[in-house]
């Protein structure tokens, strides 16, 4: 389909050309291109400040080698990334992912996106994202250890606590990151705030490990109350993945009168219709690193079914995809809605594809796009940065409690946004442009220096 606007479809044209065989990315820059023909309507003087044709090519992009040597005394090989994708209101921030699907689009993609979702937590923190394609499933503590040592042996010449502050992702939790920041301290002879999602003592922030679940539902709850004058009362919730979103995601949901009945890995899902054990699950993710099927193990009444897609046939009020990217398409959609899905919202990044997003929006289901409803990990992660500046941590209550705000702050200017720009409602719309406008702004305040 082509733009409206012919500067757009020319921006998009040359990001097609520049990118050739990055689909994922391509999907992102796509969608938020799309949301930015009302706002060029309005102000036409953006396509002289190139601030677009800017927003769209990443500041750096770093690609080295990982050696690393296994428990069998064989060195492996892996690709390691960096793309510092913009800088204007703050330094690097994003996560880190390690997964053998991990390539130069699926960077890319996340780093675009990280952009407008670290601006619209309203905290100075740039987007960046990184990662690897080193599998940690059946690898021991100690070749996890070494890959994340090299792997640091390269990063740390590219980050730093005022230049990049790299974080968590799919694969990289709390013992990547303790290694990872070992690496960096015994490298730099510095004890310094370098990296977000930190153990509790060593500098990590109470609640950053609840806060992208927590922070969805908060999200979440807010644009149904103010949408459809509702909550998660009484709802039936279903939650792709098991991981850290999922995990705590699932515990608010009930904690806020709902009842998750399904979960899933990439095998498969259970379900449960008295309501998901949650001490269960993190028995199994959390503590043996298991598969989410062991589940009936301790509760055989659920059910298990191979097949991570089978879950969005389960009927539902509400679905909070947080597995990954794509995995919730066009026919996943036509199900939920079939099934009387009344709000969608994005705990992983792009997990809806664009065919499933239109589905959602043209039924008239809420739909919270993730670069919104994601939000709340990266934004309590810059509460973490703000914490070790000031060499002092805030009670689990008091960052609970800020991350609350902030999300609801998110829903009102997205919602807002799709209110001036002409589409009420539309939160992809309403966040993408709310997350660019303080860009583009800082970036034309800054001058053509990048
Ligand atoms: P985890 O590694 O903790 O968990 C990932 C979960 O998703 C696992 O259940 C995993 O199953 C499943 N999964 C991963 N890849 C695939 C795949 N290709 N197909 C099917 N299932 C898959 O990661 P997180 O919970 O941290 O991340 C989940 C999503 O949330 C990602 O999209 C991430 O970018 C996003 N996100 C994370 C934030 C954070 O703070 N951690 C912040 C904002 C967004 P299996 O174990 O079988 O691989
Ligand atoms: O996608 C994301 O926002 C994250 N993985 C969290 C990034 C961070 O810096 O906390």
């Amino acid at each position: 389909m082509e733009f409206k606007n012919s500067y757009l479809q020319g921006v998009y044209e040359t990001v097609q050309r520049r990118n050739a065989g990055e689909p994922e990315f391509l999907q992102a820059v796509r969608e938020v291109l799309e949301s930015f023909e009302p706002v060029l309507e309005k102000r036409p003087e953006l396509e002289k400040t190139g601030i677009i044709d800017r927003i769209v090519e990443p500041e750096r992009m770093i690609t080295f080698r990982v050696s690393w040597v296994d428990d069998s005394g064989k060195v492996q090989v892996n690709r390691g990334y960096r793309v510092q994708f913009n800088s204007a209101i703050g330094p690097y921030k994003g996560g880190l992912r390690l997964h053998p699907s991990v390539n130069a689009s699926v960077i890319k993609f996340l780093g675009f996106e990280q952009v407008f979702k670290n601006s619209l937590t309203g905290l100075p923190m740039g987007g960046a994202k990184g990662g690897s394609d080193f599998d940690p499933k059946g690898k021991s503590d100690g070749e996890v250890m070494r890959f994340c040592q090299s792997f640091m042996t390269e990063l740390y010449r590219h980050i730093g606590p005022d230049t990049d502050v790299p974080a968590g992702d799919i694969g990289v939790g709390a013992r990547e990151i303790g290694y990872l920041f070992g690496q960096y301290k015994r490298i730099t002879n510095q004890f310094v705030g370098v990296l977000t999602g930190k153990g509790l003592t060593y500098g990590g922030s109470l609640a950053r490990k609840e806060a992208t679940g927590f922070g969805l539902c908060y999200f979440t709850q807010e644009m149904l109350a103010e949408m459809k004058q509702d909550s998660f009362a009484g709802k039936t919730v279903v939650i792709s993945g098991s991981g850290n979103v999922a995990i705590y995601a699932c515990q608010k949901a009930t904690q806020l009168g709902a009842k998750v009945v399904a979960m899933s890995d990439s095998n498969g899902f259970i379900y449960d219709e008295k309501g998901i054990d949650l001490a269960v699950v993190q028995e199994i993710k959390e503590v043996r690193r298991g598969r989410i099927k062991e589940y009936l193990d301790a509760v055989p009444t659920a059910t298990y079914t191979q097949g991570c897609r089978g879950i969005w046939g389960i009927k539902c009020d509400i679905a909070l995809p947080c597995a990954t990217q794509n995995e919730l398409d066009g026919d996943d959609a036509g199900k939920l809605i079939a099934n009387g899905v009344m709000a969608v919202a994005e705990g992983a990044n792009m997990p809806s594809t664009p065919e499933a997003v239109a589905k959602f929006q043209k039924a008239g289901v809420l739909f919270g796009p993730a670069k919104a409803a994601n939000a709340g990990g990266v934004a309590t992660s810059g509460l973490e940065m703000s914490q070790n500046s000031m060499r002092y941590s805030w009670s689990f209550d008091e960052v609970d409690e800020k991350l609350r705000h902030i999300m609801v702050g998110i829903f009102h200017n997205a919602y807002d946004a799709s209110k001036e720009f002409g589409d009420a409602g539309n939160l992809v719309m309403g966040a993408n442009i709310a997350g660019f406008l303080k860009v583009a702004d800082a970036m034309q305040w800054q001058g053509v220096a990048y």
